[in-house]
């Protein structure tokens, strides 16, 4: 049976059945409730990339001898996280500001990156900030305001 009959048959909100039908790819398997919370945020995830983009914090400049050292430093950080995740859009805007150069990894794109991730921090949750300091055992911090006041410590002077 096609979508849109059967959730006439259901007697779904005309509505939702056109989200449905309009754009199956987001759906299968879904039901149109399901449907259209993903749709809408895949409309919210956007939105907060185009703010993002369009109010992007302006970085601060160190001259090179103290950005290399803050580099090597950064080297040993790893922010698991995904493009349009709200909690992620802000950890790495306080990156920006701070000019920390930190690897990220997708956990949305990268199977790899989901496995590290669970594997370590044991919860798949993002943003995640894995810290490898030396010969310790790599710490995994969750929680945006966390990692936040965890960069504005180490690295934010003055
Ligand atoms: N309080 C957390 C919220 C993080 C959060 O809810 N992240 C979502 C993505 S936007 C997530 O990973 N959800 C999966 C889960 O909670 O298992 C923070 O500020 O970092």
């Amino acid at each position: 049976m096609l979508p849109i009959a059967a959730a006439r048959e259901k007697k779904r909100p005309y509505f939702l059945q056109f989200l449905y039908n309009a754009r199956p790819e987001y759906a299968p398997g879904y039901s149109p409730l399901e449907t259209t919370m993903r749709i809408i945020r895949l409309i919210l995830g956007k939105l907060i990339l185009l703010f993002n983009w369009a109010f992007a914090p302006r970085e601060i400049t160190r001259d090179a001898a103290s950005q290399a050292s803050i580099d090597a430093q950064t080297a040993g950080l790893k922010l698991y996280q995904y493009e349009a995740c709200p909690f992620c859009v802000k950890v790495r805007r306080e990156m920006k500001r701070q000019s920390l150069h930190i690897e990220t990894r997708d956990v949305k794109r990268s199977e790899s990156a989901r496995e590290e991730l669970l594997a370590g921090g044991g919860n798949l949750k993002v943003p995640c900030l894995r810290i490898d300091e030396g010969e310790r055992e790599p710490q995994w911090m969750y929680e945006s305001k966390d990692i936040i006041q965890y960069l504005e410590r180490r690295f934010v002077t003055s």
